[in-house]
């Protein structure tokens, strides 16, 4: 969660990059400084200094780059480099992204704006940057080998081409890709249009987040990146639950989302309580008469959706991956499924051998929420963050909408937990309960079989082993 104070101090940083990137003249010639970030927190919208006006979007757990005018041209300096991301408050990974950052800062431009980018490369392999779904020039596509050569080590080149289309794009890496996204090399762009956009509504708040993986063994930092499908660390922009900070909005806002899908396998994204509509894709925004409500909207491999809504009802709404597994941390994967077998007495007797040893899911896997589990150093609790109720048993692809009355405009700070009017949370009945009521003839409907069993047979759900790609 992003403190107060923490939130001034973003601010504050922010700030002092955009007037020490406000240079003179002369050393236009040069190459603009690199800012840099060094934390995690969500930092608020950088409101444009230089060119056409537009309204920024909130980059989840992340920022904004800051740029600088040159005789009319917007210049960006990113650098890629090995990183230290904060997965989640004290857990740290080893990654690579740029300017200090996995996910790297967000990109804002406006539709028409000439852009020219910088791209310093300090880690230890070439790199080269790909601008996912932009219209451009064949030779600025980035794809190392085909339309350039890849970027040496301790090199600096140049991207430079006109924003074109507004909307929401991405950029990554297109040389040793596997390693590289693996690592974290990613970021988001937004080109606002530079008007009026039949298509494109104006929000209040608009925010903005990458989906990633990793695969990263407990006790361990750096991610493995031969992984294909078995990631352990699902996370919006380079965060898991419950180090992904809330997405806080005032009451009767209009709210775009825009999310970009950069792991191996598809994420349906889940809000509750408000319905959306997918208001634009990688290639723009979308027909009206197109657009129908919903509630969960898949975002495909390598795909981009941004959702609009009316965050019209008060309260914490979850919002998250409708994946279970997407909605965990770290675990191991040779887990049986225990649910009914009772161990306790295969328990004792382990324990008298490895003091700390537990056997998992006996009654689900509520209880290793509520248990502090020795885990080895730098690893993520399989399920955490403790609501207003209790444990939330989430961990992974998972935040909050916080919609509140008395949030102020363009305020993000969180408002903590929403208080409930008198009467409206769940609790339980203490009253008298009904018999239920059953079919006297069980089955009665189905077809009689073929081959009658001799003796009902009973299963057991059981996780298969050797399972992957969730
Ligand atoms: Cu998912």
């Amino acid at each position: 969660m992003v403190s107060r104070r923490d939130f001034f101090l973003g601010a504050s940083a922010i700030t002092a990059a955009v007037a020490t990137s406000a240079v003179s003249r002369v050393s236009l010639a040069g190459i603009p400084e690199a800012v840099s970030q060094s934390s995690a927190d969500t930092m608020p919208p950088l409101q444009p200094q230089s060119g056409r006006p537009y309204n920024p979007v909130v980059t989840l757990n992340g920022w904004t780059l800051p740029w600088r005018m040159n005789n009319g041209v917007k210049e960006f300096h990113l650098v890629a480099e090995p990183v230290v991301r904060e997965l989640a408050p004290g857990y740290k990974a080893h990654l690579w992204g740029y300017n200090g950052q996995s996910p790297g800062p967000t990109i804002e431009v406006v539709e028409g704006d000439r852009v020219r980018i910088f791209v310093t490369n300090k880690l230890p392999e070439h790199t080269s940057i790909h601008w996912h779904g932009q219209r451009l020039p064949n030779g600025m596509d980035g794809v190392s080998g085909l339309t350039q050569p890849a970027i040496p080590v301790g090199k600096t080149f140049v991207y430079e081409f006109e924003a074109r289309r507004p909307g929401t794009f991405m950029y990554h890496p297109h040389a040793d890709e596997m390693t590289q996204m693996a690592m974290g090399m990613m970021g988001f762009w937004v080109t606002h249009p530079k008007g009026h956009h039949p298509l494109i509504s104006e929000v209040d708040r608009d925010f903005c987040f990458l989906l990633n993986a990793y695969d990263i063994d407990p006790g361990a930092h750096t991610p493995k990146i031969m992984t294909m499908l078995d990631f352990n660390l699902w996370t919006f922009n380079s965060r898991i639950f419950p180090g992904i900070d809330p997405l806080v909005v005032r009451h009767n806002d209009k709210v775009r989302i825009r999310v970009g899908n950069l792991t191996m396998t598809n994420h349906p994204i889940h809000l509750h309580g408000h319905e959306f509509e997918v208001t634009g894709t990688d290639g723009g925004p979308t027909p009206v008469g197109s657009r129908w409500p919903e509630v969960t909207t898949d975002i495909a491999v390598g795909q981009m959706r941004q959702v609009e809504f009316l965050a019209d009802e008060e309260g914490d709404w979850a919002f998250h991956c409708h994946k279970s597994h997407h909605t965990m941390n770290a675990m191991g994967h040779d887990v049986p499924t225990l649910i009914g077998v009772d161990h306790r007495g295969m328990t004792r007797k382990i324990a008298k051998i490895i003091p700390d040893y537990m056997v998992m899911g006996e009654r689900g896997m509520a209880d290793m929420a509520e248990m502090q589990m020795p885990l080895p150093a730098n690893t993520a609790p399989m399920m955490t963050g403790d609501g207003p109720f209790g444990s939330v048993e989430m961990g992974g692809m998972f935040s909050m909408l916080k919609v509140r009355k008395d949030q102020p405009a363009g305020d993000y700070r969180d408002p903590g937990w929403y208080k409930h009017p008198a009467g409206t949370v769940a609790h339980e009945w203490t009253g008298e309960l009904a018999k239920p009521a059953r079919s006297s003839e069980a089955g009665g409907q189905s077809m009689p079989l073929k081959q009658p069993l001799s003796e009902p047979v009973e299963v057991q759900v059981r996780k298969p082993s050797g399972h992957d790609g969730h």
